[in-house]
């Protein structure tokens, strides 16, 4: 039987572990990434497992999220990671040099090659045939130590794209579309690999928006193959010699095949407040608009700043829009404004934001309250904008340039020609914002600089045999860690002061949580399905774990946010009957028992003291994920020598 894509690269790096479907493998880690909301975190648990220089081929440290300062606490965060960076043989991407995902993309992505980042977009790396899965900042931490990554072995989803995209219709659309066919849920425990003829007319930026937005899926990782495309777009970059072809085999088995005919797409978009809520934007026509925000890891390379451009040129857009364009990189930036094309947007009274992920993650230009925003970013949850009440919509960026030119959902073939935009066969290259770090010798001297607003790891409880605790919130289904922990210009900066940020924890569903939390000493709290999709944030563990949270019962969880629970020392156990979560309610007294036992058998008894009700509980910990919980989490497991 032959190999898929992702299999041969598990093969190649299999350190432990038998490629069987649910069975965990470890992975030899070549390449690791943090950007700065999680690495000021993954940074200070890397400094507490007291390994001297990273183990890594490559680690670099990006700064593209928190860049508004607006007081000393970002700049501080910047200061403690380049510094940490500089002592420990990380690069450091400087704050202003671009999203982490588009510049790994651009300077230090290698086909074949495995890359984690404490980041869930971090996938965007299978756009150049990379193995790449976002991770917790722990997991990156001992991955740059030199242990293993650990996952259970996915399923194999194949995408066969067939045909050629019509003018307006883009790889956004394409990606849209498989949100649509599979939902949030529907990548969980597979990766998924593109192929077929259709792939061969899509340049390696479209292939990287549609393995960005893999992680919308639930995807372990999403994969296209490396081929002529990828050698020329490795060319470009002046990396050719970084070019390895990689496909599958002919006789590669999937579990499960999808076909889509590329040429028979239409323009897409996501509804509020979730990216499988796809409808055509010909269905929405007319409706009015107040905000258009073009960037983001998704749909920032120069390829679709360059469509922007074109269809901007010489327009004015809509007085009712307010449009801003935030480009990936540096590199794009650049050679925006050396064609001319930079000059094209700012005619059309685009607002220009810098290089950094910006609106995306609610760092500055929040829609108007109630407000329409059109996005091409990849999530449009409740709140993440930074205004509670918006409606945000993702598209295409020809999607919204219509909007912004016209101040309503417009489908963009109506724009007249579509805009002709050549990939350059050579790219600016300028890499002085990466700065090296020191060397062996030199980092004995390099001071780590610590701001007041760098605070401390959250004390683990080491796990007890019965916990009998407060249902102190029950949630519903797809909760998104952006619920559980919200992000945001006000709270973002205070990532590495946990006390600070447990104030906002499930502030979103429930503004009085954090208090009762605090109250109820110890917690238990119950979602519905895929509880914690989204963000890689380990916060969304550790400031639970801050708040008292010992144990999380769903009925199914994301497969991040299970293992950043894990990490910190929180069970998180699955209803044996998803009908029994309605049998709980909000309020009562929760036991767990036999928990030692139930981590090796599976199952564990949960007793509703208030009603005298009894439910079973299953749980499919490997060992060593067993003998993590049992040392209250995966420092203290690493601290005790457990790898
Ligand atoms: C996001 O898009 O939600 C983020 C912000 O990039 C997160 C990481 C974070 O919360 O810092 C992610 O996707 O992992
Ligand atoms: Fe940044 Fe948004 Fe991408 Fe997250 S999804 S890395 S916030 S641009």
């Amino acid at each position: 039987m032959g190999y898929t894509i992702a299999q041969k690269i598990i093969k190649e790096h299999l350190v432990k572990g038998t490629m069987i479907p649910g069975e965990e493998v470890a992975l030899r880690i070549d390449q690791t990434l943090t950007q700065d909301a999680t690495g000021t975190m993954a940074y200070l648990e890397f400094e507490a497992m007291g390994v001297d220089r990273v183990k890594t081929q490559k680690s670099v440290a990006y700064i593209d999220h928190n860049t508004l300062q607006s007081g000393f606490e970002n700049a501080d965060d910047h200061r403690y990671i380049q510094s940490v960076a500089k002592k420990h043989g990380i690069y450091f991407s400087r704050p202003g040099n671009g999203i982490c995902h588009q510049v790994h993309l651009e300077r230090f992505g290698i086909p074949g090659r495995t890359l984690i980042g404490s980041d869930s977009h971090t996938p965007t790396g299978g756009g150049i045939g990379m193995l790449a899965f976002g991770a917790g900042g722990l997991d990156v931490a001992v991955a740059m130590g030199g242990g293993a990554y650990y996952i259970t072995m996915p399923k194999m989803i194949k995408v066969n794209l067939t045909g050629k995209l019509r003018p307006f219709v883009t790889a956004k659309d394409v990606s849209l579309e498989i949100l649509r066919i599979l939902s949030v849920k529907g990548g969980v425990g597979s990766i998924i690999e593109w192929g077929g003829e259709g792939i061969g007319s899509l340049s390696v930026p479209e292939r990287a928006t549609i393995t960005n937005m893999g992680t919308e899926l639930g995807a372990t990782t999403s994969i296209f193959p490396s081929d002529e495309v990828t050698r020329a777009f490795l060319k470009a970059q002046g990396r050719e010699g970084d070019f390895v072809p990689l496909a599958s085999d002919p006789d590669a088995v999937y579990d499960r095949v999808i076909d889509i005919d590329l040429s028979k797409l239409e323009p897409l978009i996501a509804c509020p407040h979730s990216p499988d809520n796809v409808v055509t934007v010909a269905s929405l026509k007319g409706t009015r608009v107040d905000q258009v925000c073009i960037g983001s890891c998704t749909n920032s390379s120069l390829y679709d700043l360059l469509k922007v451009a074109a269809l901007l040129k010489g327009k004015t857009i809509d007085p009712s829009v307010s449009l801003s364009v935030s480009p990936g990189s540096k590199q794009v930036l650049r050679m925006l404004a050396n064609c001319g094309a930079l000059s094209d947007i700012l005619a059309s009274g685009a607002r220009v934001l810098e290089c950094a992920c910006g609106p995306c993650i609610g760092m500055g230009f929040s829609p108007n309250s109630a407000g329409v925003s059109l996005r091409t970013f990849n999530r449009n949850f409740e709140g993440r904008s930074g205004t509670k009440d918006a409606k945000v919509y993702l598209v295409s960026p020809e999607t919204a340039v219509a909007a912004a030119l016209t101040g309503q959902i417009t489908d963009p073939r109506l724009l007249g020609d579509a805009p002709k935009v050549e990939i350059p066969s050579s790219f600016l290259i300028d890499d002085s914002a990466v700065l090296a770090p020191a060397s062996v010798e030199e980092a004995k001297d390099v001071e780590v600089l610590r701001g007041p607003n760098i605070g401390k790891f959250p004390e683990s409880h080491p796990l007890t045999d019965s916990i009998t605790a407060n249902l102190t919130l029950k949630v519903g289904d797809n909760i998104t860690t952006d619920h559980i922990m919200p992000a945001g210009a006000k709270i973002l900066p205070y990532r590495s002061n946990i006390p600070y940020l447990s104030k906002f924890c499930f502030a979103v569903c429930d503004e009085s949580f954090s208090e009762r939390a605090k109250a109820a000493g110890e917690t238990i709290l119950v979602g519905g399905s895929n509880y914690g999709q989204g963000s890689s944030r380990e916060h969304a563990a550790l400031v639970p774990l801050y708040l008292g949270v010992r144990a999380v019962i769903a009925k199914s969880f994301a497969r991040i946010h299970a293992a950043n629970l894990i990490n910190a020392g929180i069970l998180p156990l699955t209803f044996a009957n998803e009908a029994d979560y309605d049998k709980v309610a909000q309020g009562d007294k929760l036991t767990l028992s036999n928990i030692f036992e139930g981590l090796m058998t599976g199952k564990i008894v949960l007793t509703d003291e208030t009603t005298g009700e009894r439910f079973a509980l299953t749980c499919s910990f490997t060992d060593r994920q067993a003998a993590i919980l049992r040392a209250g989490g995966l420092l203290d497991y690493t601290r005790e020598g457990g790898n």
